[in-house]
């Protein structure tokens, strides 16, 4: 473990995006995870969408539960709001803060144990309400904060570190999320940069309840033979079915696609996901058809990636609750408080 701070010079030739900031600016604190973990993988592809999509850090809420996944967003995104809640709750915590303030991004960060074991409820509520967010699980069949108990998420027949078989059926996040109406689903590995990048750029950037699953492997309990949720088992078995680019409305041109295989998907902002399609027949609108696909090739042994799923034309929370635009933190006493004139009414149509 180290407490180094990151030294704060750099080369003045390094990369800018729009803004003019440096990936420097949406770094946060060393590592302390193991060495080679899935996870800071994905804190890599976290800083990069957030980088290449130029937000203002301080435009983003973090908000994780607790695990070693939880732990990742002290180190992206450093001058940006965060919350470490409890776990299995930041579905809740997150629901909570985006209802107070609808201006920020929210990324929702969380392990397998904490979506699917402790948390399940909150994840499934929070995908059906259409919390606007990017959820993002890392996961890696295991709790390795705690030394690698199988979680929800490990596959019937997995062995764990000691050779202990897992006698459970697994619970498919992206199977579930699909079914509860999320309006983006996509899986991820945690090693396959040029996937994932595009993939958390469109979900933030897509309005609604947006998920990815992310095979992360816990190079300390779950990295073994006979464990589903290895380097070596992941990339034996993975079955991409899209390539993903993200073209902002700012920089249209430099994206690399070939034109004929590429599908562009409209987001609600105007901003467009391009799709480079490896299977022809893939239709990442149809969520019945993304059921099956999947459950198909979970059959085989084999895990889909991709985005498999998206609603361009989804809805948040907030349209179902019919809030107004403003973020309640701004709202005025005069706006919050109508006055007795107002409640005489509401309490005579009540009578
Ligand atoms: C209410 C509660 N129960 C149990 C724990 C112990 N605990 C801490 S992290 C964790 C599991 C973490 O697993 P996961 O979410 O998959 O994250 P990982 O560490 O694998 O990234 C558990 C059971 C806790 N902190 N709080
Ligand atoms: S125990 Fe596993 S999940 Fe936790 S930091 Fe180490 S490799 Fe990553």
């Amino acid at each position: 473990m180290t407490y180094i701070a990151k030294p704060k010079f750099h080369h003045p030739g390094l990369e800018k995006n729009a803004l003019g900031f440096i990936h420097r600016d949406y770094e946060g604190k060393i590592s302390t995870l193991c060495a080679g973990c899935g996870h800071d993988s994905i804190t890599a592809s976290i800083i990069e969408a957030c980088f290449e999509l130029s937000i203002e850090p301080h435009r983003v809420a973090k908000i994780s539960g607790i695990g070693c996944s939880s732990k990742t967003p002290d180190y992206f995104l450093g001058n940006s709001h965060g919350f470490n809640s409890v776990h299995g709750r930041m579905p809740s915590v997150l629901t909570g803060a985006n209802l107070a303030n609808r201006d920020l991004i929210y990324l929702g960060v969380s392990g397998d144990g904490d979506s699917a074991s402790i948390g399940f409820g909150q994840f499934a509520h929070s995908i059906r309400r259409g919390v606007n967010m990017a959820y993002i699980v890392e996961n890696n069949g295991v709790y390795g904060l705690t030394k690698g108990q199988f979680s929800a998420t490990a596959d019937r027949g997995s062995k764990s570190k000691k050779g202990v078989v897992n006698t459970d059926n697994a619970i498919d996040l992206v199977a579930i999320a699909l079914q509860l109406g999320a309006t983006y689903v996509a899986r991820s590995f945690s090693g396959d940069k040029s996937q994932l990048v595009p993939l958390i750029a469109g979900a933030i950037q897509h309005r609604g309840a947006a998920f990815i699953d992310v095979i992360s492997p816990c190079i300390a309990f779950n990295n073994h033979a006979g464990s589903t949720k290895s380097f070596d088992y992941v990339r034996e078995h993975n079955d991409a079915v899209n390539r993903l680019d993200v073209i902002t409305g700012r920089d249209p041109i430099t994206v690399d696609y070939a034109p004929g295989t590429v599908q562009i998907v409209e987001q609600h902002d105007g901003t467009k996901l391009a799709l480079r399609k490896i299977d022809a027949d893939y239709d990442p609108h149809d969520r019945l058809g993304a059921m099956t696909f999947l459950q198909k090739h979970a059959a085989k042994g084999q895990i889909v990636t991709g985005l498999l799923y998206v609603d361009p034309d989804a809805e948040d929370l907030h349209t179902h609750l019919n809030t107004v635009e403003a973020p309640l933190n701004r709202l005025d006493a005069d706006a919050l408080c109508p006055g007795s004139a107002a409640l005489e009414k509401i309490n005579a149509s009540l009578r």
